[in-house]
């Protein structure tokens, strides 16, 4: 069955996109209409990992913010949210992927690497001929990653790497690795971890309810040999990884967007389409209701982010700003997830429709990339000045 989409627009949002942004938006969800939306119910329902990376690097959704020189597209933060907007429309697992790939691989590649690790490893994953992944969850760290206990020590010209990560997207099917590790000091360090080396494997996540059109996996490190040119030379402490979590948040805050608007075009369709009590659903009040309060929460949600990215433009968004549209925009696509689901009734569990595949994908954005309770103690803590982790 061919769906239809409308994507709504209720603020005029468009006037405020340049011409280049909107013609990246259209290309991207006509990308995902043809090449997603056709195959992902049956992804999802045989828990069937999309192989898709070379195609995000075609369309360049990989390291989009990234400098033309390595690879990427040298686009802003807006066109780089707009990307995600339309990539989660199809599925989180595709925006996982292009943001696992673009923030929490590429950027801190660029970021913090030097001219030969840039070199080396960012045009092969701009252009998604290699998979990055980023290890900074473990077993017993997650929400608090300063208590991490992987670590290395030093051995001339390599360290020894010991630990394990968890919940780490696309270890089973990547060929680098992103991993923060404790130096002899104490310190929070980060380095390239290569498929092949002697001691590193990636055992995949089984039976997982959400995000089942992505693999999931572990990182363990046994006595790995990194070579010393693998590690980043400058960035020490916690600030490294959350840096990247910066750009991965800001990216999910227009994600999920893209997902909540995608549930609310098919509750709208569906509520004036079917007929209850001899007139169309969305004849209802308590329908309308939901279909007024959606349309209001997403439109809220896409100026905060449209303004968010706007801020990341002129380098002057807060990390705690971030937190603020993470937290608000998951948020705001599970609520519509949850109630356009029910407007659907009986239809509203089935693949042929997108709902419940959406809300399930969007119990784990709410819980990644920082829980939705550990944001809003970060919005606690810049509003008072007093941190409640301590
Ligand atoms: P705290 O003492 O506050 O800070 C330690 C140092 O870090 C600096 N800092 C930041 N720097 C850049 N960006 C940020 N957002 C920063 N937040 C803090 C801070 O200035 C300080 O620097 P310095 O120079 O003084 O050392 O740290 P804390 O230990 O109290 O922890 C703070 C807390 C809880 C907010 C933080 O640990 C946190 O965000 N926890 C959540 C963990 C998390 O988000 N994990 C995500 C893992 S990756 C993932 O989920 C990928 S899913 C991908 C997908 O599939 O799409
Ligand atoms: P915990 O930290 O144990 O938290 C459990 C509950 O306790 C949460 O509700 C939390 O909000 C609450 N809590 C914790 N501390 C506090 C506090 N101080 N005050 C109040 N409440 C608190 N990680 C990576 O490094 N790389 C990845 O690619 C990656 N991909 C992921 C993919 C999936 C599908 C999932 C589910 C997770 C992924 N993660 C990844 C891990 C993710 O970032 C963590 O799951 C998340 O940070 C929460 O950690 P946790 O699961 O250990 O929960």
């Amino acid at each position: 069955m061919e769906r239809k989409y409308s994507a709504p627009d209720y603020y005029q949002i468009d006037d405020l996109l340049s011409e280049e942004h909107i013609i990246i938006r259209e290309s991207v969800r006509d990308w995902v209409s043809q090449h997603i939306v056709p195959v992902i119910d049956d992804h999802a329902q045989q828990h069937k990992p999309l192989n898709i990376m070379r195609q995000l690097g075609e369309i360049g959704a990989l390291g989009p913010y990234i400098p033309e020189k390595y690879g990427g597209a040298g686009l802003d933060q807006i066109s780089y949210g707009l990307i995600m907007q339309e990539l989660e429309r199809g599925d989180s697992a595709v925006r996982s992927s292009a943001s696992v790939q673009s923030s929490l691989v590429m950027y801190p590649i660029f970021t913090f690497g030097t001219e030969e690790q840039r070199m080396k490893f960012l045009p092969k994953l701009a252009s998604g001929e290699w998979v990055g992944c980023f290890g900074l969850t473990e077993p017993n760290h997650g929400s608090n990653p300063a208590g991490m206990e992987t670590h290395f020590v030093d051995k001339g010209d390599h360290v020894v790497l010991n630990g394990a990560k968890m919940w780490i997207t696309n270890s089973p099917v990547a060929d680098i690795a992103v991993v923060w590790a404790k130096d002899e000091s104490g310190k929070i360090r980060g380095l390239v971890v290569e498929r092949g080396m002697e001691g590193f494997t990636t055992p995949e996540t089984h039976n997982k309810w959400s995000l089942r059109a992505s693999a999931t996996g572990e990182l363990v490190f046994e006595d790995v040999k990194v070579p010393k040119e693998n590690i980043f030379p400058e960035i020490k402490g916690l600030k490294g990884p959350l840096s990247c979590l910066n750009s991965a948040r800001y990216g999910i805050s227009w994600g999920v967007i893209g997902a909540a608007m995608d549930c609310y075009d098919t509750a709208l369709r569906y509520s004036t389409e079917r007929q209850q009590f001899g007139r169309p659903l969305a004849g209802f009040q308590l329908q309308q209701k939901k279909l007024a309060e959606m349309i209001t929460e997403i439109t809220k949600a896409q100026l905060l982010s449209w303004r968010l990215g706007t801020l990341k433009n002129a380098d002057k968004a807060s990390p705690a700003q971030i937190s603020m549209a993470k937290r608000n925009n998951v948020h705001m696509a599970l609520t519509v997830a949850r109630e356009a689901r029910q407007m659907l009734g009986g239809m509203g569990i089935m693949g042929e429709y997108p709902i419940m595949r959406h809300m399930a994908n969007l119990e784990s954005v709410v819980t990644y990339e920082g829980t939705h309770d550990i944001h809003l103690l970060i919005t606690g803590y810049d509003v008072t000045g007093i941190s409640a982790f301590e």
